[in-house]
């Protein structure tokens, strides 16, 4: 496996830090655009300093709609590596504005071609932690079917499983399932890339995530469920012409493929999150003096790192 220069780990570190702090000035501040603009315009500036020869593959959306950060935009100073990388510079703009819990900026890094490059539609996920029979789920099982395979494979009830899912009506009919089956259900308002992280975070009780959410999102989450060894399979969900010539336009020739994660992430990849909001996983973003403390959750899949870091920077 080709390696990601591991000195840059920290560089890519400080741009989720950034981003973060750029969008914790908006917390509370009912402004989810400016929010997000902020965490956008710090997250370039750093991405910017990086000696790669880097592109989103991942972005704000395609370069018709989006100035700064999108689909194909050439990043870092144009020397070094080529490097491809997803970003979604704050991931819970609502949280932000109404300072509530789980907003994160986030960011994966591959090698060239390492990260499906997914058009801004939703996306259908699911997704269950280590430990369990490969395969063991499936977006074309019934909810009843995976769940009962994935308490068998526990050796536990379906009673005694927690599932998490998107608040949304267009979820009704998993929910239902889900109710009918006793399992428990942690709903989450968004921040879905810190849903399906949570089927691996050892501190949360979350046995499955299912549902539909945006696509970006979920590719970012196969980066972090790459590097931790949790299960996921998803599928684009392309609701008319307009959504399909998108996804062609990125390469996507087969539109019902059912992705594992490694097709969606290929090779080595970087997975840095920092807090905005205190979350689950993350406390946000804290000020002191002329500094801010940042947390952030860091993946180096080929270096095998799994780390939690605070670090004190420089306003
Ligand atoms: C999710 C979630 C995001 O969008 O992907 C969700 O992770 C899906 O879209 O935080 P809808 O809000 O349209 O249902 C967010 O909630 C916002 O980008």
């Amino acid at each position: 496996m080709k390696i990601i220069n591991p000195k840059l780990l920290d560089k890519f570190i400080k741009v989720s830090e950034r981003a973060a702090y750029g969008a914790s000035k908006f917390r509370g501040k009912n402004d989810k655009i400016a929010a997000d603009q902020a965490a956008v315009d710090e997250m370039r500036s750093e991405l910017n300093k990086i000696e790669m020869r880097g592109k989103v593959v991942i972005g704000e959306g395609e370069m018709d709609e989006a100035p700064m950060l999108f689909i194909g935009e050439k990043i870092g100073n144009q020397q070094g590596d080529e490097l491809d990388i997803a970003v979604d510079p704050l991931e819970g703009t609502n949280f932000t504005a109404k300072n509530l819990p789980n907003a994160i900026s986030v960011l994966a890094v591959s090698n060239k071609g390492g990260l499906l490059s997914a058009p801004d539609t939703y996306m259908e996920k699911i997704a269950v932690g280590t430990g369990l029979p490969k395969n063991i789920i499936d977006l074309d099982n019934s909810v009843e079917k995976n769940i009962k395979l994935l308490a068998e494979a526990k050796n536990t009830k379906p009673q005694n499983i927690t599932a998490c899912v998107l608040k949304r009506s267009r979820h009704d009919k998993i929910i239902n399932s889900l109710k009918k089956l006793n399992v428990k259900i942690h709903f989450i308002d968004d921040g879905d890339v810190t849903g399906v992280i949570s089927v691996v975070d050892k501190n949360s009780s979350i046995d499955i995530y299912l549902g539909t959410g945006g696509a970006p999102e979920g590719v970012l989450a196969a980066a972090a469920l790459d590097c931790l060894g949790g299960q996921m399979q998803t599928r684009l969900v392309l609701n008319n012409q307009e959504e399909i010539n998108r996804a062609k336009k990125l390469g996507i020739t087969d539109l019902n493929k059912k992705y594992n994660i490694n097709e969606m992430v290929n090779g080595d990849v970087i997975f840095c999150a920092t807090g905005v909001t205190d979350g689950d996983m993350l406390k946000g973003i804290n000020y002191k003096d002329d500094s801010f403390i940042a947390s952030s959750y860091v993946l180096h899949k080929s270096q095998k790192i799994s780390k939690k870091v605070t670090n004190i920077v420089k306003k």
